[in-house]
């Protein structure tokens, strides 16, 4: 079932791989930064000195996930997420960061280690922008799941959202 679950895991990076689109080079409708502490789910809330967005991050392990509601402005259609977070990770096995909307993936991303023995937990990375994906309506939920690791989970610090 493991490997099942993995070969599932790389169909859909596949997929997402297609279709996924560096962000426009234009500014964005609006750009806003969630923090993941403000976010409701699993997790615990940790204080990192290398947190330069609010100084507080979310420790997540496989199977874990979280989500916060947000306001989409007028006249946007389209949706971006970068995720910013830290990861100490002493084996070859990395997080996968899953996100969502209410209805629609965003994306997956393989984290990178940003360390080992405790110092990777402040050392922080900010993703390329996933998506797009298509938006409608004055809200929607962004849900951040994690998959897989080390067994010693990751922290995720923030998520910023590019309306287009
Ligand atoms: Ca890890
Ligand atoms: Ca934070």
């Amino acid at each position: 079932m493991k490997n099942f679950g993995i070969l599932v895991l790389l169909a859909v990076l596949l997929t997402v791989g297609a279709c996924s689109q560096p962000l426009p080079s234009t500014s964005p409708l609006k750009k806003v930064t969630l923090q993941a502490e403000d976010f409701d789910g699993d997790g615990q809330i940790v204080t990192r000195e290398g947190a330069a967005q609010g100084r507080n991050v979310v420790h997540l392990y496989g199977g874990d996930s979280i989500h916060k509601d947000f306001s989409i402005p007028k006249e946007a259609t389209k949706l971006w997420v970068s995720v910013r977070y830290s990861n100490d990770n002493w084996s070859a096995s990395t997080e996968t960061i899953v996100v969502k909307t209410s209805s629609k993936l965003v994306g997956l991303l393989m984290s990178w280690s940003t360390g080992s023995g405790g110092d990777g937990w402040y050392s922080f990375f900010e993703s390329r922008a996933l998506g797009p994906v298509k938006i409608e309506g004055s809200k929607d939920t962004l849900a951040i799941s994690i998959v897989g690791g080390d067994g010693y989970g990751i922290e995720i610090d923030s998520a910023t959202l590019y309306f287009y």
